[in-house]
């Protein structure tokens, strides 16, 4: 398996910065998971500023997934995956079968 992912990340908040990083930790995220580093070389964007009047900060970085398994994104910040910012990404090496075209 040997997948180039291309990650755009934008912050639409207003409120603050973010950031996004790639883990093999699980939540809960009661521990600072993020301190773990990203779990594939480049599979981060450090922090984005917060968003202003129609201006979304973007940033973009490319890695390569050569491991099937489940990996976490996961914003940086302190609190932040408590409040909910993290998500699962599975790296499935089977073909891919749908058709990813269709609306
Ligand atoms: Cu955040």
């Amino acid at each position: 398996m040997n997948s180039v992912i291309t990650l755009q990340f934008a912050n639409q908040d207003k409120d603050g910065p973010h950031g996004i990083e790639v883990t093999l930790a699980p939540p809960p995220y009661n521990r600072m998971a993020m301190m773990d580093g990203p779990a594939i070389h480049g599979a981060f964007v450090s922090s984005l500023p917060a968003a202003r009047n129609d201006t979304d900060p973007v940033a973009q970085t490319v890695f390569q997934i050569r491991q099937p398994g489940r990996y976490y994104y996961l914003c940086q910040y302190l609190g932040h995956t408590a409040d909910g910012m993290y998500g699962k990404l599975i790296a499935d090496s089977r073909p891919d079968t749908k058709n990813h075209n269709t609306p």
